[in-house]
Parts: structure tokens; sequence; C-alpha cells
């Protein structure tokens, strides 16, 4: 049989967006999925999902639409036409807004397909409508808005600069796991003298691969990014003439530096001075360097703090964002007027992400439509999401490619294509390049994608404004305008690979137009100007939960080609001791929140009094690890907590030998 390779782009929530390769047979099936080495930052590999998505298309599909046929929570359906389903969505729709209003409808979607058609076009229904959306905070949003305090906005360092680098720190960002393309460049960039350095609270598999490792407490970054300042100040690393010239608020930054003794960093840190001074030193010896700022350390209480103060490092040794977090928001692309956000005349009521469980708990929306997300694994405080979707006379509806634990909530789930069958435009956030995702097949059942559905909805609700009727390509055209760098949208739809024009990176959208180590933003709005460090306050017997990605699993993604998530926790080997614990033991996390069963893993990879467990798993007994997050948002950005759980353990099943 012959194979035919049709060339695509992996539109995952991903640090890399690699360009891909899918080959099909004569019976129009997809049998393999390489990497293409068309794109120089993705490099002609993929990852352990990648690889296996043609086997993911074909498994656990939703083919059809679905109507609840049983009780809720619970996957009892029967099949439906579309046009009986589009129905009873249009009707209960109708009744809502006619009962509540518009703002008791709720869309609730994330980045499971980042593709621009995907994810962004098909808002222009809820926002014609008026329905309530998201702050969308539950992934980066608190870093970004944390780095815009002092640079104005986010965007930095592109990748392949990285092969230009001589030293590369991963700050909180296990590259080697989530991010496998710019860790492959930091590898090439080693092969050519470069230095790397991971500061992780645990030994992740990055900080195993690093020549420098330090491993700050969780939550201490903003004291160790003081201490890291205060020895470039001492030893004259830094550069005064940029610091002149390039920003503001430099003396109030050092005097708050100079409070950091070694002896107080190392307290509240953890980290001993030498290693504090170790990369220092690589830091003011080693130029240029990218200081590569994780999403998952941004994810705890002190995120965002720690964000803003690690992305001041650089700014000391005179480069000009010499840090990477993500470029979205260094792109030229008009968002808005892609999710139609800036055409509708209704502003829509917003709510947090992170503590949406709450309002859904309350009964505050009475319709909600789920797409490209699955909340019920990956949402903080599960008790009350669940409850909340649960109610009766809340009315859930589902459009997924997939089974997933989501659907179970719903009354209607739809069927739809993936990324393999359909049109789009990703863009990436880390580097630049962009060419057109192709569908490889035909969409598998009655699947059909989220914009069909959105012009189904609206010719059924009588919605004729013009905007939400527009062709999506031309939206696209619209939306693209001025953000290609070396090409036209023509030549992009017709396969060639262009990239994004990035904003100058010596431009700061801040009041000053500088590098405001001192946030004259921060202060009007009644944030410190400079970042805080806030004490870690943890009972005796209470540990740290962290979680973080895992190498087969895309969030709750490739459960159906790897099998469940493993329900395990990481335990340090002298805190198993002294609660009875041994290797493979049940025990359970629980907090006022939650209990969560898993199975320990005895490991040095942990520091005492800090666990480690594959986020967004499912306990032994099907419980979210999420029942255990609270709803708790941070000061800047309304990020989620993820990194700052805090649980206890117990053995769970008393062992034979305790009866002996
Ligand atoms: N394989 C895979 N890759 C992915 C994803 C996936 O699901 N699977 N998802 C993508 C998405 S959406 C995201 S958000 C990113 C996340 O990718 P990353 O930004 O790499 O985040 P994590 O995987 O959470 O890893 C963060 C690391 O920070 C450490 N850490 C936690 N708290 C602290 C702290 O307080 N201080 C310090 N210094 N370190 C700390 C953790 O031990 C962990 O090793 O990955 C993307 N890539
Ligand atoms: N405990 C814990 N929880 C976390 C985090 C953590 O670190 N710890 N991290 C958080 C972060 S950073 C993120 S980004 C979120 C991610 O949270 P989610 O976005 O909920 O993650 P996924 O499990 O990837 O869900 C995406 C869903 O979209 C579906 N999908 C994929 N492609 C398409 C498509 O083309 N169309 C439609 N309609 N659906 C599609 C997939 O089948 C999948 O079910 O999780 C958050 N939750
Ligand atoms: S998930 Fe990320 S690393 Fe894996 S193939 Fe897709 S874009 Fe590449
Ligand atoms: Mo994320």
């Amino acid at each position: 049989m012959t194979t035919i390779g049709v060339k695509t782009v992996c539109p995952r929530d991903c640090y890399d967006t690699c360009f891909i390769t899918a080959f099909i047979n004569d019976l129009g099936r997809i049998t393999s999925i390489k990497g293409d080495p068309e794109n120089p930052v993705t490099q002609g590999f993929t990852c352990a999902r990648g690889a296996k998505d043609h086997v993911r298309v074909y498994k656990n599909r939703v083919l059809y639409p679905f109507i609840r046929a049983g009780r809720k929570p619970g996957r009892r359906f029967r099949r439906a036409s579309w046009g009986e389903a589009l129905d009873i969505v249009v009707s209960r729709l109708r009744e809502v807004i006619e009962k509540y209003g518009p703002e008791a409808i709720l869309h609730l979607e994330y980045a499971g397909n980042m593709g621009l058609l995907t994810w962004y076009f098909p808002q222009r229904l809820w926002n014609a409508i008026g329905a309530s959306k998201t702050d969308y905070s539950i992934c980066s949003k608190s870093g970004h808005e944390a780095i815009s305090l002092h640079y104005g906005l986010s965007y930095g360092v592109l990748p392949e600069e990285l092969l230009e680098m001589k030293l590369i720190v991963y700050w909180g960002f296990n590259a080697a796991v989530s991010s496998p393309h710019l860790w492959a460049l930091s590898i090439k960039a080693r092969r050519s003298g470069a230095v790397i350095a991971v500061v992780d609270s645990r030994r992740s598999e990055s900080a195993r691969r690093a020549n420098i490792w330090l491993n700050p407490r969780p939550g201490s970054d903003v004291a160790l990014a003081y201490g890291i300042a205060r020895y470039l100040i001492e030893h004259d690393y830094i550069d005064t003439k940029f610091i002149e010239e390039w920003t503001y608020g430099y003396d109030l930054f050092k005097e708050e530096v100079m409070k950091w003794t070694p002896s107080r960093v190392e307290d509240v840190t953890g980290v001993k001075w030498s290693l504090i001074e170790e990369l220092g030193d690589a830091y003011g010896r080693l130029k240029p360097s990218a200081t590569m700022i994780g999403f998952g350390f941004q994810k705890s209480i002190q995120g965002a703090e720690g964000v803003r103060a690690v992305s001041l490092i650089p700014a000391l040794l005179g480069l000009h964002r010499g840090f990477y977090y993500s470029n979205s928001r260094g792109w030229l692309v008009d968002i808005p007027y892609l999710n139609g956000e800036k055409l509708s005349k209704v502003k829509p009521r917003v709510v947090s992400q992170v503590s949406l469980g709450r309002y859904i708990e309350r009964g505050e929306f009475k319709f909600i439509y789920i797409y490209n997300m699955n909340p019920i694994l990956t949402l903080p405080d599960q008790r009350a999401l669940r409850k909340g979707l649960a109610r009766g006379d809340v009315f859930v509806v589902v459009h997924e490619t997939h089974w997933t634990e989501t659907a179970d909530y719903a009354d209607i789930v739809l069927p739809a294509p993936t990324y393999l069958e359909k049109d789009d435009i990703v863009l990436p956030y880390s580097h630049p390049y962009v060419r057109v995702m192709r569908k490889v097949i035909e969409p598998l059942g009655e699947s059909r994608d989220e914009i069909w559905v959105m012009k189904k909805l609206a010719e059924r609700l009588d919605l004729n404004a013009e905007w939400v009727l527009e062709d999506p390509w031309n939206a696209l055209a619209r939306a693209l305008h001025g953000a290609l760098e070396n090409g036209s949208f023509d030549e992009l739809l017709q396969g060639k690979v262009l990239r994004l024009r990035q904003r100058r990176r010596d431009s700061y959208q801040t009041p000053t137009g500088k590098i405001e180590f001192y946030s004259t933003i921060a202060e009007k709005i009644g944030f410190n100007p400079l970042p805080v460090q806030r004490p870690l306050k943890l009972g005796d017997k209470d540990f740290i939960l962290l979680n973080s990605a895992t190498p087969k699993y895309t969030h709750t993604q490739f459960q159906e080609v790897y099998g469940p998530i493993p329900p395990l926790v990481v335990i340090n080997p002298e805190d198993a001791r002294s609660l009875g614990i041994v290797d493979g033991d049940e025990v359970e996390l629980y907090n006022e929140y939650g209990r969560v069963r898993v199975r320990a893993h005895i490991s040095n990879d942990v520091p005492r009094g800090v666990l480690w467990s594959p986020r967004q798993l499912a306990g032994l007994g099907g419980e979210a690890q999420n029942s255990l997050v609270p709803p708790t948002t941070q000061e800047i950005g309304g990020g989620p907590i993820f990194n700052s759980i805090i649980v206890r353990v117990q053995r769970s099943i008393p062992a034979n030998r305790d009866i002996e």
C-alpha cells in the first residue's frame, strides 16, 4: 500500500507548535505522524503525543450528536440527529435569555486546539448574544500581567536565539518535558559551549540534565532573584550605562535588593549562598543569556511576584527583554477582531476561570457551552464545579472530539472534528513560524467543526449581524493584516512557511517608556511597585503538593493512547519514614477541599515537605487531583495556585505489618 504525506501543524497547547506531516494510506486512513524539518525550531521530530495522534484520532471519539438519557453525571445518552440536537440547544438558549438574560449563558473554553478558527472565531456567536465568559486565567495570565508591570508587554527572546546564548536559565520551567524543542535547541547550544542552569524546587527531568541546579523552596523565588541581583550588583556585573538609559527606578530596586543579605536569602529559599554565587557568576560572565520563565512556577500563590522578580535580572545585565515567558503578546494579530469582542455592542460579564466552580455552584449560569476544554479534570475546586454542573437547572452542552469526563456532565454532547479533520491557522507562542494547518482526512462520523455549529445556531436564533456571518478566512486575513513579516496571507494559504512579525525588542509599553524596575503601573493600581516575597506559612504536618506536565499527556489528553495519568505521589524518604509509608503504599492526600488516593513513590527527587504528582490526575478511586485545589486566585492577574496546594498525607489502608 502506498502512503501520501500531508503537511500540517500540531495545534496543541504547547510551547512548541510543531510542523508535522501526517501520512495516509490508500484507504484514507492516517497511519503515522512525523515531524517536518521545514520548521527550524521544531526540527523534524515530535514528542510522544504528536507521534501518536494517528492512534488517538480513531479512539474514544464522539461521532454523533447525543442527548442525555440518564442521570447527570453519567454516560447514558441516546444518539440524535444534528437537527434535533440543535433545536434543543436553541430552545434552551431562547428560554434562558428570556427568563434570566444573556448573562446567564456562559461559554467556557480553553486551548485544547489553539487554531484561530477553532478557538477564537466561534466566540463571535457568544459575543453577539452578550453571553458571559471567563477571564482565561487558568494558565499564563498572571505571569503576562506580572511582566507587563515592568516591561509593558511580556514578549521576549525567540527560540532560535537560544543557539547564540552562552547561558540558558530555565526557571520553574521543566522544558525537557514541557517544551522538547526549546530544550533540544538548548542542548545544541551547549554543544557549542553554553551552560544550562535550572531553578526548580525538585529534581525535575531538566534539573537532572542541567550544569547548574538551584532548588529553592516552593514560592521563594522572589528572595532568590533578589539574592542573584545582590550578587550581580556587589560584583559589578551590572550594566550601568544600560540601566541609566533604558530603565526607571533602579535606585529604589537596589535599596530593596540590599535588604536581602546572603543569610536572609538562604533562610527563605533554603539554597546555599555558594550556589547562588555560582548562578550569579554565570549570569555575570556568560553573555548573552536567556532567562526562560516557566508557566509552571507562575501557577502558585507567589507566582506572579516570582515572575516579576526573575524578569528583572536580564535588565541588570543590559539585555533588552533577555527573558522568554510567552511571545503571544508580541505578535501583531488582532484577536479582539477575530473573536468579535470589539465588534459587539454588548460588554459581556467576565468571571474568574480559576474560581468558576463557585459561580456555577450558586447557579449563576443556566446554560453553559463548553468546548476545547475538559474542566471536570482541569479546573480547581472540583467539588463546587461538579455540584454546579450537576444541577437540574443548569443546561450543559459539550462540543468535543473525544468522550471526556466533562461529557459526563453534559445534557447534550456534540461531535467535533480533530485538527486532522479541518483547516485552520495556529499561532505559536514561542517561535514565529506559521503555515496553514491542512485537513488530512474528512471529519469522522457526523462531527462538525466549531464554525459550522456557530453558524447553525446563529441561523436558528435569527442572528444576522454581518460580523457573525463573515467568512472566517476573510476575518483571518483582516486579523492577520500587518502580522506577517515575509509574505502575504495568500502565500500563507498556498502553504508557504512565513514568520510572524515581533514587536521591537527595545520598545517598552510602560508609562515611562522604559523598563520599570519600580513599576509605576503597580503603584497606580495598588500593587507593590517592587516584587514582594511574602512569608510561606505551613503547619507542622503540612506538605506542598507540586504537580506538573508529564511527557505522554497534554493535560488530560492521550489517556486513550497511554492509559490513565499515573495516580502517584513522590515523597522524600525521610518524610515517608516519619509517616510510616513505604514505596508502593496507597496513601491519601487530603485537605479541607478534598481527598485523593494515590500510590506512594519514595525518592530524593523532592525535598522534605514537598510532594510531587503528575498534574490533573484522577486518584485510585477516580477523585480529581483538582478537588484538592482551592479556588484562590493570585492578586496579580487572577491566576491559579496549582503549585501551592497544601495537603496532609496518610497511609490509606492499614497495612498488615501494623496489625501483626
Ligand atoms: N508534555 C507536556 N507538555 C506541555 C503540556 C502538557 O500538558 N504536557 N502543557 C503545556 C502547557 S498548557 C503548559 S502551562 C506548560 C507547563 O510547562 P512548564 O512551564 O514547564 O510547567 P510545569 O510542567 O508545571 O513545570 C514547572 C516546574 O516548576 C517547578 N516548580 C513548581 N513550583 C516552583 C516554585 O515555586 N519555584 C521554582 N523555582 N520551581 C517550581 C516544578 O517542580 C516543575 O518542575 O507545558 C506545556 N507543555
Ligand atoms: N492540577 C492542575 N491542574 C491544571 C494545571 C496544573 O498545572 N495543575 N494546569 C492548568 C493549565 S496550565 C491549563 S492550560 C489547563 C488545560 O486545561 P484543558 O484545556 O481543560 O486541558 P485538556 O485536558 O487538554 O482539554 C482540552 C480538551 O479539548 C479537546 N479538544 C482538542 N481539540 C479540539 C477541537 O479541535 N475541538 C474541540 N471542540 N475540542 C477539542 C480535547 O479532546 C480535550 O478534552 O489545565 C489547568 N489545570
Ligand atoms: S504536543 Fe507540542 S511537542 Fe508534541 S508534537 Fe505537538 S507541538 Fe510538538
Ligand atoms: Mo497551560
